[in-house]
């Protein structure tokens, strides 16, 4: 003769409900923005955004923490993938201040707010069903000599 030792499952409603939400945790509802600020000294405050791809859209907030105008020292904030962003910095420059270094209509220019003086700030939201698991993706801002120390890199996940 055998034993079948199984364990008695005994809870009430409430204890098997919170028992089985720990086991299966509803996964939170991903953050789908982000503030970043242009400060004085050529800095973004973020160097990394962690975007999900179960956000429909991505938006970033813009802010230029310093004083000076755009066409002294402005900020802005530009996403393309890594490997294309070297041309596109060059392409920013020759594009020159009436384009406020940055040449728009580029197809590497995944998403991109306009240059700020300081105090002002601005927003651009992308989709993101354009980006991909996987790719290195890099923003910077395309002010003269700001896009080297102005730099962050946009990770995809799950
Ligand atoms: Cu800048």
């Amino acid at each position: 003769m055998t034993f079948s030792l199984r364990p008695l499952v005994l809870c009430t409603a409430a204890w098997c409900a919170s028992s089985a939400a720990l086991a299966q945790p509803a996964a939170p509802a991903p953050v789908c923005e982000a503030h970043v600020q242009g400060q004085p000294g050529k800095k973004f405050d973020l160097t990394e955004l962690r975007v999900s791809k179960r956000c429909a859209q991505f938006t970033v907030h813009l802010l230029h923490t310093g004083k000076k105008p755009w066409q002294e020292a402005g900020h802005n904030w530009v996403l393309t993938r890594s490997q294309d962003t070297e041309a596109v910095i060059r392409e920013g420059q020759r594009s020159g201040p009436e384009r406020a270094w940055l040449s728009r209509g580029d197809a590497r220019v995944l998403a991109a707010t306009q240059m700020l003086s300081g105090g002002e700030h601005a927003s651009v939201s992308f989709p993101v069903e354009r980006l991909r698991q996987g790719e290195d993706y890099s923003y910077f801002c395309s002010f003269p000599t700001h896009a080297e120390p102005m730099r962050g890199k946009l990770v995809v996940v799950d």
